[in-house]
């Protein structure tokens, strides 16, 4: 009897509420209790619709009625339900100059020429090590990158190309491999296989689920590196579980700290991924650098000039330009195994590479490891040469 009464008044007082709007969650499945076509039929039950299956976590991301999710999270083989969150490219206020035209004379960005990457290029220009862009899409047809990009996929719209309509994901994957030909631009690895993985829109934001699945593909295509020049202030557990499942699968992760000034954002914040913070041409960090003892190396983020959509080059500052750079001296280094394999198993892992680069790093501020520059500005020649 209490408990109809109880009932009752919950129902008069969301009645009076403004209608909820449908919310975009991600179901994460317990593993073995239902099969497929359970799991499809409960999310329907509830009133869920399901957008796509992201395999990597054992969930679906799905859009559901807000007032379904308690008891759908209550549901026998439903482990929770996650936010599926907005997450955002890393760029700071908007292009700083009119892009460039078409294909100007080359010449060397100084955040590749500061982290000496062009002094490597006589022992490695980081062939054939496959780099993801976890990004907006990268330009396809950019002639300053063509020739690396070696295929990619489109999470946000599976039935069409990961081509690049916003033109951060364009700029990333320049710093990261740009190519020697004369013209542009050239990258920390200019003949690294580049992988365009489209998960933000022509805005520079998307939901985790499709990043997730974007890491998925990265998996599946056995990519080396991932870099998510992108971030969100929400710790989902969502996103802490993919990034341990791509560790597990041996690729190297490097993310842009984020552009607050304070807390590292995620995914830069999990210890599986390496995070970096921006600095500009004095070595000193950016005020808007995000800060805290989850830093691992610094690298230049300020007026960078890389590729840009529409055949044209752009000065654009951010983490998102920083994180590419140390993607990039990743890629250079997976290339000299003997530098990085400390326990003599014959690949270098994950954290080999990323210990390659910490104590190779140039250090900057207090000395040792700090919160604004974490091990220090990455070196590449200290990293491939020493
Ligand atoms: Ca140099
Ligand atoms: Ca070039
Ligand atoms: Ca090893
Ligand atoms: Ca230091």
């Amino acid at each position: 009897m209490f408990g109809i009464v109880l009932s009752l008044a919950g129902a008069a007082l969301t009645s009076q509420a403004a209608p909820e709007p449908i919310a975009r969650k991600i179901v994460v499945f317990k593993s073995g209790v239902l099969n497929e076509s359970d799991r499809e039929a409960v999310i329907k039950k509830f009133g869920g619709v399901k957008i796509k299956d992201l395999k990597l976590i054992n969930g679906k991301a799905v859009l559901l009625p807000p007032k379904a999710e308690r008891a759908l999270a209550k549901m026998e083989g439903v482990l929770r339900i996650d936010d599926d969150v907005v997450v955002e490219a890393l760029v700071r206020g908007g292009i700083s100059a009119k892009p460039a035209p078409s294909q100007p004379a080359e010449k060397l960005p100084w955040g590749v020429d500061r982290i000496d990457a062009e002094k490597v290029w006589v022992t490695t220009t980081g062939d054939p090590i496959k780099v993801a862009i976890i990004d907006t899409g990268i330009e396809l047809a950019h002639t300053d990158l063509a020739a690396n990009i070696k295929g990619g996929y489109n999470a946000i719209n599976p039935l069409r190309s990961a081509n690049d309509d916003n033109g951060h994901g364009t700029h990333v994957a320049g710093i990261v491999g740009a190519i020697d030909n004369e013209i542009g631009v050239i990258g920390v690895g200019p003949k690294i296989d580049l992988y365009a993985v489209k998960v933000l829109d022509k805005n520079g934001s998307g939901y985790l689920s499709d990043i997730i699945e974007g890491l998925d593909w990265a998996i599946d295509n056995e990519m080396q590196v991932v870099n998510m020049s992108l971030g969100t202030a929400s710790n989902v557990l969502s996103f802490q579980d993919a990034v341990k499942r791509v560790n597990a699968a041996g690729i190297v992760q490097v993310a842009a700290a984020g552009n607050s000034g304070k807390a590292v954002i995620y995914p830069a914040a999990y210890s599986e991924v390496i995070a970096v913070s921006a600095i500009d041409k004095t070595d000193t960090i950016a005020s808007w650098s995000s800060r805290g003892p989850e830093v691992d190396l610094a690298a230049p983020g300020v007026s960078i000039y890389s590729t840009y959509k529409g055949q044209t080059y752009a000065t654009l500052s951010g983490t998102s330009m920083a994180s590419p750079h140390v993607a990039g001296a990743a890629a250079l280094v997976l290339t000299q195994t003997a530098k990085c394999d400390t326990d003599g198993n014959g690949i270098c892992s994950p954290l080999e590479v990323q210990q390659r680069l910490e104590i190779t790093a140039e250090d900057l501020g207090i000395t040792g490891k700090d919160n604004l520059y974490g091990f220090g500005l990455v070196d590449a020649e200290q990293a491939i040469i020493q």
